[in-house]
C-alpha cells in the first residue's frame, strides 16, 4: 500500500512535512511521528516540519516548527498529512515542492498530491503513518510512537469513536512496544487551565433542559461579551460540557453571533441520528455530530422543539 510513498521518500533529499491549519493531537501527532520516523531511519536526509505553532499540543513537538525558505522546497518532496482539502493546508508552499504526497483519513475530494494514500477506514492520520512504519519495518523510535500514540488518541476520541477498529488497538500495541510514557501523554491531554474552567463554570449554570430532556445553553451577544470567548468556541468548543449527562442523549450549543446576528447551533447526541434536524436548518455534519447557523432565536428554539420531538417516547 505505501511502495510509491516509499519510494518518493527514497529520491528525495529534503523532505518537508506539512498538515492542516488550526492542528489538533492528529495534525500535530501525524506530522512529528513521521519526522522522527524518517530521522531515525533516513538519517542523511533533511527532515523539516511546518506550519503554525502547535500550540496546546507543543508537548510533542518539542522544538517547535522549522523556519523553511521558498528556495528549499525546489528539489523537496512535500508530505501532506491529515488535510481533506487544498484551503486547509498549513503552509500552502508544498506547492513549490519537486514532488508531493498525501497520507489522510477524511473522505476523497480530489486529488492534492503526485502520490496519494487516502483510506477512511483508519480512526487517524496517525494510525495510517503507523501502518507506513509497520509494512515498511522501519524502526520506531520512543519519540516518534509518542507522537503517533497522541494522534491516535485524540482523533479516536480517547477509543471511544466509532471510527475505533481492531486495527486501531493492534497498531497501538505495536506502538507502546517502543515505549511510551502514557501518563505523559495523558496529563497534557487533559490538562485545563482557571480560565477555560471559569467559562465552563458559567456556560453549566446556563444549561437547561427541554421537556424529553434536550439539554442546551443559549449565550446572547451580550453574555458573549461578559465570557471574553468568539462564537466558534462558546459554540463547538464547549459543547460537550454537557455531555455525559445523567438521562440526556441529545445537547445543543446556541451563540448569537454578534456581527451577523445570527446564532450559531452545535448539536451533539450519544445515540440519536441529529443529523436531519441539522440539515432541515440548512446545516450539515455527521450523525451524531452536526452544526448549522440560523437567522434568529426564535428559529433556534423551532429546531430546540424539533429536537426534542426526536425523543418522544
Ligand atoms: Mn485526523
Amino acid at each position: 500500500m505505501f511502495e510509491a510513498v516509499l519510494e518518493e521518500i527514497r529520491k528525495a533529499d529534503t523532505i518537508i512535512i506539512h498538515r492542516h491549519k488550526a492542528p489538533d493531537g492528529d495534525a500535530i501527532g501525524s506530522q512529528v511521528g513521521l519526522m522522527h520516523l524518517l530521522l531515525d531511519n533516513f538519517p542523511h536526509k533533511k527532515i523539516r516540519i511546518v506550519g503554525e505553532p502547535a500550540s496546546r499540543f507543543s508537548f510533542i513537538a518539542g522544538k517547535g516548527m522549522d523556519i523553511v525558505s521558498d528556495s528549499e522546497y525546489e528539489n523537496a518532496l512535500a508530505i501532506i498529512l491529515d488535510s481533506a482539502d487544498t484551503a486547509l493546508i498549513s503552509d500552502d508552499r508544498y506547492r513549490l515542492a519537486k514532488r508531493t504526497v498525501r497520507l489522510d483519513h477524511h473522505i476523497f475530494s480530489s486529488q492534492i498530491a503526485d502520490v496519494e494514500v487516502i483510506d477512511t477506514s483508519y480512526e487517524s492520520c496517525a494510525g495510517l503513518v503507523t501502518e507506513f512504519a509497520i509494512e515498511c519495518g522501519l524502526k520506531v523510535s520512543s519519540k516518534a510512537a509518542t507522537a503517533l500514540f497522541t494522534g491516535i488518541v485524540t482523533d479516536s476520541g480517547r477509543f471511544r469513536f466509532d471510527s475505533t477498529t481492531s486495527d486501531t488497538f493492534r497498531r497501538t500495541a505495536f506502538l507502546l512496544k517502543s515505549g511510551i510514557d502514557t501518563n505523559f501523554v495523558y496529563i497534557n491531554l487533559y490538562m485545563t487551565d482557571i480560565e477555560t474552567l471559569r467559562i465552563k463554570a458559567k456556560l453549566i449554570m446556563k444549561i437547561r433542559f427541554t421537556g424529553n430532556k434536550v439539554a442546551y445553553y443559549y449565550v446572547s451577544k451580550e453574555e458573549l461579551g461578559d465570557l471574553g470567548i468568539s462564537v466558534h468556541n462558546a459554540a463547538r468548543g464547549y459543547v460537550n460540557t454537557m455531555a455525559d449527562l445523567l438521562g440526556v442523549r441529545i445537547w445543543v450549543a446556541f451563540t448569537e453571533n454578534p456581527e451577523t446576528g445570527k446564532v450559531e447551533c452545535e448539536l451533539r447526541s450519544s445515540d440519536v441520528n441529529i443529523n436531519p434536524i441539522a440539515v432541515k436548518y440548512g446545516g450539515g455534519g455527521h450523525e451524531k455530530a452536526s452544526g448549522a447557523i440560523v437567522a434568529d432565536k426564535d428559529t433556534a428554539m423551532a429546531m430546540l422543539d424539533d429536537l426534542d420531538r426526536l425523543l418522544e417516547p
